[in-house]
C-alpha cells in the first residue's frame, strides 16, 4: 500500500534530498482563477453574495451569515459532557502553553539620550477560520481563538462553513460541536460562511442590502482550510495579513529498530484519515521495521473507520517508507523534507530531535503521537505545510503580534550622530533626509 524509497548507499546532499522527498504538489495557482470572481462579488456585494455561494457550495440556505448567540449558547447547553470536558481540557493546557509566549516590550540605550523600544501590540481584528468539510474541527477553534486571545486581540471573529446536515436545531448553521467551542472560549462573533467566500468576507467585511456592515473587515486571517481558501488568501494576502497557507496534513515518522512498529502504523494512519492528499512518511534504517509496520498498516486500515480516505493518502505519491543509511542520514531526510509534524521514535529520542533543524512541530519518543498534539498537549496544531516548515512556524501569540519600534533621541544624541546620517543621505544621493537632522542645529 505505501510505496518503499531506499535511499541507502546514496550520500545525497540536502539539495538532492528536497528533491526526492516525497512531496504532493497543490495547484493553488490554478484556484486562484476559481477565486478570483469568487472574492470580487463579495466584494462588491456583500451578503447577497454570501448567500448565494453558500447555497451553491455548501447546499445551504443560510437565515444569518451570522450566527445568532442564542445559537451558540444552545450548542454548548448541547455539547456532549465528555466533548465538553476534552474541550475544557484542551483550552487549558493551550492557555498554559500561549501564555508564556506573550513578549515583553524592551528598550535599549543606544547611547546617553537615544532609546529604541519595541513595543509589542496585538492586532486590532482578526478572522479565524475553521474547516468544515470533511471533517469538523471543534479543536481548531481552540488552537486559533486561545493564541489570539493571549496576545490580547480584541476583535475575534470566527468562521466555518454552514453544514448540510446538522441535527435539527441547529439549520443553515456551522457543527454544533464548533459553536459550542467558541461559546466556551467566550467568543460571540461566529459566521456560517467557509471556503474563498469567507476570506472574502474577512477581506473587505459585508454589508446587507442596507448598508449596514454585517462583518467588517479584519486585519490578519488565520487558520487551515482547503485548496479553495488557501487559493483565497494567498489572492488578499496584502488585503489582510495571513498566517500560512495550510495545504492537507502531513506526518513524518524517524524510527529506529526500537520503534513499535505498531504505534508508527497508527501514527501514520491517524494523519493519513484527515484527507485522500494527506502525507505519511516513514524515515528507518532498519528494514525489519518497515515490513512490520507494512504489515501494521495493512491490518489497521482494513479495520479503520475512513479506510478509503486512508487507503488514498497511503498509496499517494506524497506518502513513503524511507530507507536510510543510519539515523543521521534519516536527519537529513527529515530536515529536507521539513514535515508539518515529526515523530521521533529512536533511541535517544530527544537528543535526535533536539539536532532537527525543520518541522512544524516534533513529537518525542513513544509516549508522543501527533495526535495528542491535535488535541491536548498544549502546542499549537496549525502548522506549516509542503515544506513551508522551513521558513515559518505554527500559530503561536506572536502571529497575532506587531513589534513597533519607538525612537526617542534628544538634542544631544541627535548631534552625536548627524554626520553620520548626513553621510549615508547623500551617498544616496538623498540629501534632503541629511537636511531634516542639519535643521535642527542651524
Ligand atoms: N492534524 C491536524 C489537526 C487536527 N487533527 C484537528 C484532528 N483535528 C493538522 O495539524
Ligand atoms: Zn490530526
Amino acid at each position: 500500500m505505501i510505496r518503499r524509497l531506499d535511499l541507502r548507499g546514496q550520500h545525497l546532499t540536502s539539495r538532492d534530498l528536497r528533491a526526492v522527498v516525497p512531496r504532493a504538489d497543490l495547484d493553488v495557482e490554478h484556484a486562484l482563477d476559481t477565486v478570483r470572481p469568487i472574492c470580487e462579488r463579495v466584494r462588491t456585494e456583500g451578503v447577497p453574495a454570501l448567500v448565494e455561494f453558500t447555497e451553491k457550495f455548501d447546499g445551504v440556505t443560510l437565515d444569518s451569515v451570522r450566527v445568532p448567540a442564542a445559537a451558540l449558547q444552545k450548542a454548548l447547553d448541547t455539547l456532549d459532557p465528555a466533548v465538553r470536558a476534552g474541550l475544557e481540557e484542551s483550552i487549558r493546557r493551550a492557555r498554559l502553553v500561549h501564555t508564556e509566549q506573550r513578549r515583553s516590550d524592551t528598550t535599549t540605550q543606544v547611547v546617553a539620550g537615544g532609546t529604541v523600544t519595541e513595543r509589542w501590540v496585538p492586532v486590532d481584528r482578526v478572522g479565524l477560520y475553521v474547516p468544515g468539510g470533511r471533517a469538523v474541527y471543534p479543536s481548531s477553534v481552540v488552537m486559533n481563538v486561545v493564541p489570539a486571545q493571549e496576545a490580547g486581540v480584541r476583535g475575534i471573529a470566527v468562521t466555518s462553513p454552514a453544514q448540510k446536515d446538522n441535527p435539527a436545531g441547529f439549520e443553515g448553521l456551522p457543527h454544533p460541536a464548533i459553536l459550542a467551542a467558541c461559546a466556551l472560549l467566550g467568543v460571540d462573533e461566529v459566521y456560517a460562511i467557509g471556503g474563498a467566500q469567507a476570506v472574502a468576507m474577512f477581506a473587505y467585511g459585508a454589508k446587507d442590502a442596507d448598508n449596514t456592515w454585517i462583518c467588517e473587515p479584519v486585519d490578519l486571517v488565520t487558520g487551515p482550510g482547503n485548496i479553495w481558501v488557501t487559493a483565497a488568501k494567498r489572492l488578499l494576502r496584502g488585503v489582510i495579513g495571513i498566517d500560512a497557507e495550510a495545504g492537507p496534513t502531513e506526518i513524518a515518522v524517524l524510527a529506529d529498530d526500537s520503534a513499535d512498529a505498531d504505534h508508527v502504523a497508527s501514527d501514520l494512519i491517524s494523519q493519513a484519515e484527515h484527507d485522500p492528499l494527506a502525507a505519511a512518511v516513514l524515515v528507518t534504517d532498519s528494514e525489519e521495521l518497515a515490513a512490520a509496520v507494512e504489515v501494521r498498516v495493512a491490518a489497521r486500515v482494513a479495520a479503520t473507520r475512513h479506510t478509503e480516505r486512508v487507503t488514498t493518502s497511503l498509496s499517494g505519491p506524497q506518502s513513503a517508507i524511507v530507507l536510510v543509511d543510519d539515523v543521521d542520514a534519516g536527519l537529513a531526510v527529515v530536515d529536507a523534507y521539513a514535515a508539518e509534524h515529526l515523530e521521533i521514535q529512536t533511541r535517544n529520542a530527544p537528543e535526535v530531535a533536539s539536532r532537527v533543524r525543520n518541522a512544524g512541530a516534533i513529537f518525542v519518543g513513544p509516549y508522543s503521537p501527533v495526535s495528542l498534539g491535535d488535541y491536548c498537549a498544549g502546542s499549537n496544531h496549525v502548522l506549516p505545510t509542503g515544506g513551508c516548515a522551513c521558513f515559518s512556524s505554527g500559530l503561536s501569540v506572536q502571529s497575532f503580534l506587531r513589534g513597533i519600534h519607538v525612537v526617542t533621541y534628544d538634542r544631544a544624541a541627535l548631534e552625536g550622530v548627524a554626520g553620520h546620517v548626513v553621510a549615508l543621505a547623500n551617498a544616496e544621493d538623498l540629501p534632503a533626509h541629511g537636511e531634516a537632522v542639519t535643521a535642527r542645529f542651524e
